[in-house]
């Protein structure tokens, strides 16, 4: 719950321990999944990538790679967390939700989200990367598509086969690594990646569309439907390849 909401205006909230820095993006829909889902008071401070927020001195003393989601618990002496999984992982360990105590089905948690952060988020983001801001940009690369392409696909394999008979994850709990995986691999279309044949997955997809806070979570801090093919791309196209295109070197 976002501690400014404005439907909350006349009924001022104390000031919430987390503070949260994000953009719309697949990584930093990630913590506000689990902050909505937990219904946790924070607030919020937009990282406007097209000025370089994310690289500015006072951001980098937070996240030394200048990069979104970070957060802030002021309740910890201040103490900053970036990676985008360790920060699902702080959190659930702070709220003790959406992390399995059992240690099995805590370590199974953990895999998946490891298996996120090392495999689906950066094949995803390559392929996302080659189609989406490269060749807009005149820097069309046909053997990296190909090669990033396939690695989703078959990470998406692997997830389809993970979810044969169960619900989740980490198996009969939503966990923090439903939560990582959800937002890049539903934006398989941004990553113009068949799931075709994919039910257990698209299953999956369809459990988690249906959760109501999962909806409010991809409208902050903005809705981007082109990622998950909900909206006419052409639009956001040209403005997330522009917003970039000083990046792209031959
Ligand atoms: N491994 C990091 C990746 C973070 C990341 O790549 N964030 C992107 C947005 S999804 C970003 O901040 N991009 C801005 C930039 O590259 O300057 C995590 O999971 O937190």
């Amino acid at each position: 719950m976002i501690a400014s909401d404005p439907c909350l205006k006349g009924h001022p909230m104390p000031t919430p321990d987390i503070h949260l820095y994000t953009a719309a993006t697949m990584n930093g829909y990630k913590p506000v999944l689990f902050l909505e889902e937990a219904d946790v008071p924070y607030d919020l401070t937009f990282i406007d990538f097209a000025k370089k927020e994310q690289k500015a001195p006072e951001f980098l003393n937070l996240n030394p790679n200048g990069r979104i989601p970070t957060i802030v618990d002021r309740s910890n002496g201040d103490f900053a967390v970036f990676e985008s999984g360790a920060i699902l992982w702080y959190l659930a360990e702070k709220y003790g939700q959406f992390l399995p105590d059992d240690p099995k089905a805590r370590s199974e948690t953990l895999q998946w989200l490891m298996f996120q952060m090392g495999g689906i988020g950066p094949m995803m983001g390559q392929a996302m990367y080659f189609q989406r801001i490269a060749a807009p940009n005149g820097q069309e690369n046909p053997f990296a598509i190909k090669r990033y392409v396939d690695e989703t696909r078959r990470l998406l394999e692997v997830l389809n086969t993970r979810l044969d008979g169960r619900a989740w994850l980490a198996g009969d709990q939503y966990t923090i690594a439903d939560m990582a995986t959800y937002p890049w691999a539903r934006a398989y279309v941004w990553a113009k990646t068949s799931v075709d044949g994919l039910d257990n997955l698209q299953a999956w997809f369809d459990r988690l569309d249906a959760r109501p806070m999962v909806q409010k979570a991809l409208t902050i801090p903005k809705a981007q439907p082109a990622f998950w093919g909900q909206a006419d791309e052409s639009e956001f196209l040209k403005e997330n390849a522009a917003r970039f295109s000083s990046d792209v070197k031959s």
